[in-house]
């Protein structure tokens, strides 16, 4: 079971422009960031995908907690 404080944290890190959504290139950023550079947007694309329950292509913070709890 995560933490869903520290959740709240790690999407509000990755969320860089804070509407509450974390797009392909935001999550490819916060890759980048943690040092792995090797992440393509086509790469970031389909990890948001996999993890985005109403297909829209965003990943909102209820996505991303359902994906920690899995
Ligand atoms: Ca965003
Ligand atoms: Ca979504």
């Amino acid at each position: 079971m995560a933490d869903i404080e520290e959740a709240r944290k790690q999407f509000e890190r990755i969320d860089t422009d804070g509407d509450g959504f974390i797009t392909a290139a935001e999550f490819r950023t916060a890759l980048a960031q943690g040092g792995d550079w090797n992440v393509t947007e086509a790469v970031a694309e389909a990890v948001i995908k996999s993890q985005d329950l109403n297909g829209d292509k965003l990943l909102s913070f209820d996505e991303f907690w359902a994906h920690l709890n899995k």
